[in-house]
Formats: structure tokens, C-alpha cells, sequence
């Protein structure tokens, strides 16, 4: 395809600093923000790849598990918990490599100290709540995703290599960030070349049916239990332009679903007519999680940078310590913030 020539200069700078790192033969650790969602291990992952097909040394450095909705992607070789590294190795032996989120305290523990006392970092993001620059550093706020920005970086990286770099595998990994960030193509942050990116990805090996099933239509039927509870409570606020649920951990347990469950619901919630903003709000382990969308003018961005939070401008979310905060207080508060910024 033709990279627009903004994208095109920022890949190509991107794509000398690869070169660089790869002349000093160190290892690429690529790093995540937890929770991790189909953009931020696609970005990852995709780029991971591509680099060793170029014949550097990578994998992606994560803290959890991943998801058993991500097991097609065959990822097991490209990823590595950061408690599994070798502790022999040091900040000097490897180069930090962050997608889709650059702040070390998203990282989790483990992750967040390797990316911290790594070395000469190289970011790619579409976070606008994020102000870094940079030689190594590229964040585009009105992009897809970060897997569109790695995808780009992956194109230069062919032209100048003279080779396919991008095989299957990575064509997925870059697919499914895609899919995900742009709610299967339908956010307003799609488009007309983010659709070309995702055809060229199928012709590279993506199977967007496959990605779709996986990550955003299959559930446990203790999944799919909670989510007709949790539709059912869902609650209007505003004169029906705010719409509200919360999930408690009890409803977790009594249900036995996991927490990924809930990930469709602010979009359903979202899309109720007349509603402006949807939130979120669930308790996890440590934290009380808030998850915003928002259908036309709210700027969820904004308004979680007020709670310390961040994201984009449809969808954004930020979290608040389950010692200091009670989920009901939390609700108030969020709702009652949210009026002043109603039309
Ligand atoms: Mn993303």
C-alpha cells in the first residue's frame, strides 16, 4: 500500500533506530500493559516477530497468562513471563521495546522494572494522554491502533531488507490489534487505510473470521451467565445519556466467569439510544477498574486523566485503589463528574 507520507516518515525513523539497536546485536523486549487486550500483545507480538525474521533476537516480556482466547494465535514461543528471564541478564543486554502503552506502572511489577532500568527505549503509541518524544519514540493519537503504526514499521522494514518479513503469524498478531481497537471496523477511528492494512494482512495470512470468533464472539456458558445478569442491571443516569453498571467480585464467584467476560458490556451499554457515556465499573483484585465509551462528543480521554487514568477519545478508563475507595462511592462520584460535562 501507499503509506501516507506523515505515517511513512515517522516508520522510517523508527525503522533506523530498529537498526541501530540490531548493529549493537542486543535482544528486543518488548513490553505490554497488563490486562492485556488483542492491541497491545498484536503490536507486540506482530513487531517481535517480524524483527526476529529479520534475525534479531525478541520475545515479549508479559506478567500473566494470556487469555485462552488468544490461544490460536500460537503465541507460546514469542512470549515469556518476566519472572522467567534470566536474572543474569542486565539492563545493558537488552533494548526495551514498548507498544500501545509506554508507562511503566501499566506494566505491571515485574515487566515495569525491566522496562524502567532497560536502556534507550523505542515506544510506539496511540495514546494521546501520553507527551514523549523523540528519536525512538512514535505516538500517533489518531491512528487504529498500535499494530497499524507496527505494521507500517514491518512494511519499511521489508522494502529495506529486500524480503517477506511478515509471515503468518504476524499478519495475525497485526490483524487482531486491529480488529480489536477499531471494534471489528466499526469505532471512529477507522479508516479508509486502516481497512487496506487489514485486507493486505488477510493476504499475508490473517483470518479475520477466526480472530473475530476468538476474541470477541466465543464465551463460557459462566460468561455468558454473568453478562445477562449484568445486561439486566444496567441502569440509566442523566435522562438516559449515562449508563451505568458495576461488578462486584461476588458476582464473579457466584457465576465462575472470568474477568474478560465484561469487556463487551461498555459498548453495549454504550449503544443504547440516547446515551452519551457508558461506564464501567468492576472490582478487581487490588483496584476498582472504570471503563468509559462515549458516543459523540464526551471526551472519555479527558475525563479519566481527571481520575489519573487515560486512553483515546471514545474510550478511555482509569483505576482508583479498592483500600481508599468503595465501588458505590466510586459510582457516585463518576456519575455526578460526568453531568458537568453533558450537553
Ligand atoms: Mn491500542
Amino acid at each position: 500500500m501507499k503509506i501516507k507520507s506523515e505515517y511513512r516518515v515517522n516508520a522510517e525513523r523508527i525503522a533506523d533506530q530498529i537498526a541501530i539497536s540490531m548493529a549493537e546485536n542486543k535482544e528486543f523486549f518488548f513490553f505490554v500493559h497488563k490486562s492485556v487486550d488483542g492491541d497491545c500483545i498484536g503490536s507486540a507480538c506482530g513487531t517481535a516477530e517480524v524483527l526476529r525474521n529479520l534475525g534479531a533476537r525478541a520475545r515479549v516480556l508479559i506478567g500473566e497468562e494470556l487469555p485462552y482466547t488468544m490461544e490460536f494465535m500460537k503465541l507460546n514461543t514469542l512470549v515469556c513471563n518476566a519472572k522467567d528471564v534470566d536474572p543474569s541478564i542486565g539492563p545493558d543486554d537488552y533494548i526495551p521495546f514498548a507498544t500501545d502503552c509506554c508507562e511503566s506502572h501499566r506494566m505491571g511489577e515485574e515487566c515495569g522494572r525491566y522496562f524502567d532500568e532497560g536502556k534507550n527505549p523505542i515506544i510506539i503509541d496511540h495514546h494521546i494522554s501520553v507527551n514523549l518524544k523523540g528519536d525512538r519514540v512514535w505516538i500517533n493519537g489518531d491512528s487504529s491502533s498500535a499494530s497499524e503504526l507496527c505494521y507500517y514499521v514491518a512494511l519499511i522494514l521489508e522494502e529495506r531488507a529486500g524480503r517477506p518479513l511478515i509471515d503468518e503469524r504476524a499478519a495475525v498478531c497485526f490483524l487482531t490489534g486491529i480488529v480489536t481497537d477499531t471494534g471489528r471496523f466499526t469505532y471512529t477511528n477507522t479508516e479508509a487505510d486502516t481497512l487496506i492494512c487489514a485486507g493486505e494482512l488477510m493476504q499475508l495470512g490473517g483470518n479475520i473470521s477466526e480472530i473475530c470468533y476468538n476474541l470477541f464472539d466465543r464465551h463460557t456458558k459462566e460468561n455468558f451467565d454473568l453478562i445477562t445478569y449484568l445486561r439486566s442491571k444496567a441502569e440509566l443516569y442523566a435522562d438516559g445519556k449515562i449508563s451505568m453498571v458495576t461488578v462486584v467480585r461476588s458476582d464473579f464467584e457466584k457465576y465462575g466467569a472470568d474477568d474478560n467476560a465484561i469487556d463487551v458490556l461498555p459498548t453495549a451499554l454504550r449503544n443504547i439510544d440516547g446515551v452519551e457515556l457508558s461506564i464501567v465499573l468492576r472490582e478487581k483484585e487490588d483496584v476498582i477498574r472504570c471503563n468509559l465509551r462515549s458516543q459523540e462528543y464526551f471526551d472519555c480521554s479527558i475525563f479519566a486523566m481527571s481520575f489519573g487514568g487515560g486512553g483515546h477519545k471514545r474510550a478511555a478508563g482509569f483505576s482508583l485503589p479498592r483500600d481508599t475507595y468503595k465501588i458505590e462511592d466510586v459510582a457516585q462520584m463518576v456519575v455526578e463528574r460526568a453531568k458537568g460535562f453533558l450537553r
